[in-house]
C-alpha cells in the first residue's frame, strides 16, 4: 500500500475521525487545514486543485493519487498498520460489520442529520426535518452500546472513531444526549484515550482561529426544542 503523505482537515469537522485514526495507529502526515469557507489551504492553493469534491477527509499518497471518502480513507488507515487492531482482517464476518456501521454513520448520521444541522444554508423546514429525525437515527447506535463498550464488541475500531465524532458534535447541532446514557457513557470512554487528547489539542486552536476569523461558528451547545 502507497504511504500517505498529507492529511485534509477542517478542524473538528467530518475529517476529525480520520485525524483520531491516524494519531491512533501512529501514522506520520502533514496534517493540512482546508478553509472550510474558501477551500484555501494555509499556503495558498486551492485544495479543490487536490480533491475536486471540496470535501474533507482526503489523503494525499506517496504515488500522487490522492484518496477521499471517509469510509475509504479510515479503512485505509486501518489496514496500513494491521497490528494497531482498527479493523478486523479482509474476508471476515467482523469486516463486514465494520463496513456496516462505517457506511450508517457515514449515511444516516453524518450527512442525514449532522451535516444538514451544521450547514448555515440549509432552509429551516430541512434543519427542523434533520433534527426531528435525528432520535430515531441516534437510537440505533444506543441500544447497540447498551451491552458492550465499543460498537464491535470489546476492539475499539475506526467505526468507533466516525461514531464517537457524531456523538460528541451532535448536542451542538441540537441533538441531546440525554435519552441515552449508553452514548454519553461512549462518549467519555473513549474520550480518555491518548488519541483523542492529542487530536483536540492540535484541532481546538485551528477551530478558534477560525471562529475569531467569522468562518466556523463559536463552539456552544444548541438547546434542542422544548
Ligand atoms: N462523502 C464524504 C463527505 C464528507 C463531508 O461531508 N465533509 C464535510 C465536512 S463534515 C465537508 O468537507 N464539507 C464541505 C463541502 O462538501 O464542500 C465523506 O464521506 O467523506
Amino acid at each position: 500500500m502507497e504511504r500517505p503523505t498529507d492529511l485534509y482537515i477542517s478542524p473538528l469537522s467530518g475529517s476529525f475521525p480520520a485525524h483520531l485514526a491516524c494519531l491512533e495507529v501512529d501514522l506520520a502526515v502533514r496534517v493540512q487545514r482546508v478553509d472550510r469557507k474558501t477551500k484555501l489551504l494555509d499556503d495558498g492553493r486551492d485544495y479543490r486543485s487536490i480533491a475536486p469534491k471540496g470535501a474533507v477527509p482526503a489523503l494525499s499518497l506517496e504515488d500522487g493519487s490522492v484518496l477521499t471518502e471517509s469510509a475509504a480513507v479510515l479503512q485505509y488507515i486501518a489496514d496500513l498498520v494491521p497490528d494497531a487492531n482498527l479493523a478486523p482482517a479482509w474476508g471476515t464476518p467482523a469486516r463486514y460489520r465494520l463496513i456496516e456501521w462505517i457506511n450508517f454513520v457515514s449515511t444516516e448520521l453524518h450527512k442525514k442529520h449532522l451535516s444538514v444541522l451544521f450547514s448555515s444554508r440549509a432552509p429551516a423546514p430541512v434543519t427542523e426535518w434533520a433534527l426531528s429525525g435525528a432520535a430515531a437515527s441516534f437510537a440505533h447506535p444506543a441500544r447497540h452500546l447498551e451491552t458492550q463498550p465499543y460498537l464491535l464488541g470489546h476492539t475499539f475500531t475506526v467505526a468507533d472513531c466516525y461514531l464517537f465524532w457524531a456523538v460528541l458534535v451532535a448536542p451542538y447541532g441540537g441533538i441531546s444526549l440525554e435519552p441515552w446514557p449508553s452514548l454519553r457513557a461512549y462518549v467519555e470512554r473513549i474520550q480518555q484515550r491518548p488519541s483523542v487528547t492529542r487530536a483536540l489539542s492540535l484541532e481546538m486552536p485551528l477551530y478558534r482561529a477560525e471562529t475569531a476569523a467569522g468562518t466556523a461558528p463559536p463552539l456552544r451547545p444548541v438547546a434542542p426544542p422544548a
